[in-house]
């Protein structure tokens, strides 16, 4: 079992299961995230049908009382390579004109029963979105939702 912590203020990490029992600290090798992402919620899907679990990270937004300190980060789309390897695939699998700050839910679930993995995104103080897997793990927004 690999483990995928998410962490406020600081970027997250990957663990990998090591033969010994123990855990590898794999993020520097294996995950592409910068380093303030305010995560609130992941979910592991295998959005492209190549077989291994792809990754969705949902960012969210924070500010201090005083609004001096603002923190912020897009959501990510992080594509399996293979061997629990990451690539960054929101530029070019995202809806790009969507914002995708202040996201705060994110689920995986067949919406258009096409039998790929769709999108819902719960975001604080915004519209929500649902995005539509084209079955090779890139999406576009459909307006269900009001
Ligand atoms: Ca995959
Ligand atoms: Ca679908
Ligand atoms: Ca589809």
């Amino acid at each position: 079992m690999d483990i995928l912590l998410l962490n406020w203020k600081s970027r997250d990490q990957l663990l990998l299961q090591s033969g010994t029992g123990g855990f590898v600290d794999a993020t520097i090798k294996n995950l592409p995230l910068s380093r303030h992402l305010n995560t609130t919620s992941a979910v592991t899907g295998d959005l492209d049908g190549d077989g291994d679990l792809d990754l969705l990270v949902g960012n969210g937004w924070w500010s201090s009382e005083d609004s001096t300190e603002v923190l912020w980060s897009n959501s990510k789309l992080l594509m399996n390579s293979g061997n629990g390897r990451f690539t960054d695939g929101s530029h070019t699998r995202l809806p790009g004109h969507l914002p995708r700050i202040g996201v705060s839910a994110v689920k995986l679930i067949d919406i258009d029963g096409d039998m790929d993995l769709d999108v819902v995104v719960g975001r604080s103080l915004a519209r929500n979105q649902i995005w539509i897997n084209d079955g090779g793990g890139a999406f576009h927004e459909t307006r269900l939702l009001k």
